[in-house]
């Protein structure tokens, strides 16, 4: 198995690239498994859907409660989805998030101990991490005014895209924080690729989809198993 992971802030185009890697590796004969956190698992919807929702200053979960549910959403995906096939030389797993966005998020956002984030990460991955980590950097504003901009078209073009059409109805609840909240966490995304070069890429993410989908495909090619029938 190949493990690819997308990271980045809010609006950076993770889904968008992650369909276009799929669409590319599947062209190449390969079994590609397409997973998003937090869901891909019944749990994971489930508590996407709490974790998503706008909340009122009152109402806001506490900043443990939520590490914990991002966790508990992890280790279903990595014990029930990934973890059974992950000897399976031609499968090729990308996720749109994984456990850096923990990191990034929890630690460097909400200010929670990095290396206490890390243990819970270990124990809710099985210490499985991606071989490949591409993060997609922009500026928060940019790629927040991209998502707000997506909202703004509802309902319009809802009904052609059902994952659009869910993060609509998924509320606003990070794209609602602070500017120094979102320039945080893209820090804390950078430290992480600085700290593990060999895995992370960082791709600008201002640039146009075809171009950032050049430059993760030109990363992925090389790394690609052989399929068994070529
Ligand atoms: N979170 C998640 C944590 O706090 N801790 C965790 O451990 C995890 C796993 C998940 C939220 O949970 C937080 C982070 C998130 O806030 P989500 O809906 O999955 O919620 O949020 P995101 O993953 O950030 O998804 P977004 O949709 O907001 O961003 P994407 O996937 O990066 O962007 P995408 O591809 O959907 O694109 C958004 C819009 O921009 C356009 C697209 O067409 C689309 O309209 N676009 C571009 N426009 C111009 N140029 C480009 N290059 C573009 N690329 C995309």
């Amino acid at each position: 198995m190949l493990f690819i992971s997308l990271e980045g802030g809010e609006g950076a185009g993770k889904t968008t690239q992650a369909a276009r890697l799929v669409e590319r590796i599947e062209s190449t004969g390969l079994r590609c498994l397409r997973v998003r956190e937090p869901g891909s698992t019944d749990l994971g919807a489930e508590l996407r859907k709490l974790i998503k929702r706008s909340r009122t200053s009152d109402e806001a979960m506490s900043r443990a409660a939520e590490l914990f549910l991002f966790a508990a959403a992890r280790s279903e995906l990595v014990t029930k989805v990934i973890g059974p096939q992950r000897d399976d030389p031609d499968l090729v797993v990308v996720a749109d998030r994984y456990a850096d966005s923990t990191v990034a998020y929890q630690g460097y956002g909400r200010g929670i101990d990095i290396e206490t984030i890390k243990s819970i990460n270990a124990l809710a991955t099985n210490a499985l991490m991606p071989d490949l980590t591409f993060l997609l950097d922009c500026p928060p504003g940019i790629g927040i005014s991209r998502v707000r901009g997506l909202q703004l078209q509802m309902p319009l073009d809802a009904m052609k895209d059902a994952d659009t059409l869910n993060r609509d109805a998924e509320g606003m609840k990070f794209e609602e924080e602070s500017e120094e909240f979102h320039q945080r966490i893209r820090q804390g995304f950078h430290d992480l690729a600085t700290q593990e070069p060999n895995r992370w890429r960082v791709i600008d993410a201002t640039r146009s989809i075809d171009a950032i989908s050049d430059d993760i495909w030109n990363a992925v090619r090389d790394r690609l198993p052989v399929p068994a029938n070529a």
